[in-house]
């Protein structure tokens, strides 16, 4: 008798950030361990004409994607509301429709798979009898921050917060104070009890998956399967499962990839700050000036800078209206013109980074696009902004070593020209480059491994499949 295809149901958080991966492990667990797969997206306004980017993705892997309708969120936040808090808002708005998805299906899916914003949706898998699981969308060593946190006794984090000690995770590499994850500074905050909250939670599914591979976070892994460190808290089995990101599409044609094919081997630097992520006035003048002078070849994603500093009234035009090139120093779109692209908003960036001329990737550090930067060999400057992503930052430079970073914050404080101008030489052209290159083309050999065929991620994968075999 031929058994039937495990079906399990994925709740992928709003945002591209978290859709993305939560759309390729779907994908991974249809083509590569027989499941039926159906995603459910939780949406708001802005984050469903995102979503729809993907759709060309989703029909060619028969997945079946629903998109909850819109949440709406606006009477219970403030401009003081962190987007962590928002985030299980919303989640929380969106359960009701998932429960409702699921009790109308025949058969209900033997697991729900929620991602770390979703784990409130655990009471609804209880109430259907399906196995639980979690897929941390970010890295092992964030992971094993979550867990820990409920756990930080009052000592220890009055000494990290006021006195700016070190964060130790047991079994794991400790966190400096500049690189802490913003709810463990707010221990008032209701930032950091929604984040508490995930950490406890997480810790009670039957299964923790990450977007990692065991070559890259070896000692953190470690560590969160060990009952005498994380293991503890953690509770689950913990199943390095990545590095799962959107592959390049080979029929993909635009303006910055015809552009890219005229261009040398690893010459352009690719600059982005992620689908969330914008600088001031300032800091897009400094770094159009660190590019110039830099002498490199460059592609830059530019989104309006935020208007918090005093020199963003000078670059407004008369209406009012933002044009981006006049967020640009005088004359910088002409004298760049032949080593240079400027692009509004938006990029193909799997294409980008796969695409031979480049050779560097100045990136905010969301963990999509630092795997996206690892997959294709791309070495990276690091340029932190908001969420985990300082922590990315530290582990890329620090503990793997493929990437340089500035010891200013670009959160705190603007990056100088002449700063900016070394770190992309250093990576472009110095000796130091070249190492970190080498290294960077290491780690991209061992994730391909991790993902094929009896690697380390794939038979993860193959163990979470295993336990939800009918
Ligand atoms: Br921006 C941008 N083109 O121009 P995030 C993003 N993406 O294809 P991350 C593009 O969107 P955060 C663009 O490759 C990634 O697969 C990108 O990007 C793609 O995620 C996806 O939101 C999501 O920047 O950062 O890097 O994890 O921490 O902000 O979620």
């Amino acid at each position: 008798m031929q058994s039937r295809k495990p079906h399990a149901a994925l709740l992928a958080s709003p945002g591209m950030g978290h859709l993305t991966p939560v759309l390729e492990l779907g994908k991974r667990l249809v083509s590569h361990h027989g499941f039926s797969v159906t995603i459910f997206v939780v949406t708001t306004d802005t984050s469903l004409s995102q979503s729809q980017l993907l759709k060309p993705s989703q029909t060619s892997y028969h997945l079946e994607v629903v998109f909850f309708p819109p949440v709406d969120i606006s009477s219970q936040i403030d401009q003081t509301t962190s987007i962590l808090t928002q985030l299980a808002m919303m989640m929380r708005e969106a359960l009701p429709s998932l429960r409702s998805a699921i009790s109308a299906m025949k058969v209900p899916p033997i697991a729900l798979i929620v991602d770390m914003f979703g784990t409130e949706a655990f009471a609804i898998a209880e109430e259907f009898m399906m196995l639980k699981y979690v897929f941390i969308t970010s890295n092992a060593w964030f992971l094993a921050l979550t867990v820990h946190a409920p756990t930080i006794d009052k000592k220890e984090e009055d000494d990290h917060v006021n006195k700016q000690k070190p964060l130790v995770i047991p079994g794991c590499k400790p966190i400096c104070f500049v690189d802490s994850f913003e709810p463990i500074l707010k221990p008032n905050n209701q930032v950091y009890e929604e984040y508490l909250r995930m950490g406890t939670e997480i810790s009670t599914a039957d299964g923790i998956l990450v977007n990692t591979f065991h070559e890259l976070e070896p000692q953190t892994l470690a560590a969160l399967n060990d009952k005498r460190k994380l293991g503890l808290v953690a509770n689950a089995p913990v199943y390095p499962i990545g590095p799962l990101v959107r592959p390049a599409e080979p029929g993909v044609r635009s303006e910055v990839l015809s552009w890219l094919d005229m261009q040398p081997n690893e010459s352009v630097i690719y600059v982005s700050f992620g689908s969330g992520g914008t600088l001031t006035a300032k800091q897009t003048t400094e770094l159009a000036w660190g590019l110039e002078k830099s002498l490199q070849r460059f592609v830059w994603v530019l989104r309006l800078p935020v208007e918090n500093d005093s020199a963003a009234t000078v670059f407004k035009t008369s209406n009012g209206c933002a044009d981006y090139a006049n967020y640009l120093p005088d004359g910088f779109l002409n004298r760049t013109s032949k080593t240079g692209l400027v692009v509004p908003m938006w990029a193909p960036q799997t294409e980008i980074l796969n695409h031979p001329s480049i050779g560097g990737f100045l990136s905010h550090c969301g963990w999509n696009s630092s795997l996206e930067s690892i997959v294709n060999g791309v070495p990276i400057i690091a340029w932190p902004l908001y969420a985990e992503q300082k922590m990315n930052a530290a582990m890329l430079a620090e503990h793997i070593g493929i990437a340089v970073r500035s010891k200013v914050l670009p959160s705190e404080d603007v990056i100088e020209r002449s700063e900016i101008e070394a770190m992309v030489r250093k990576l472009m052209v110095g000796k130091e480059g070249e190492a970190i290159r080498a290294r960077v083309r290491m780690l991209k050999s061992w994730a391909e491994k991790a993902l094929s065929n009896g690697g380390g991620s794939y038979n993860s994968l193959a163990n979470v499949a295993k336990d939800c075999e009918i």
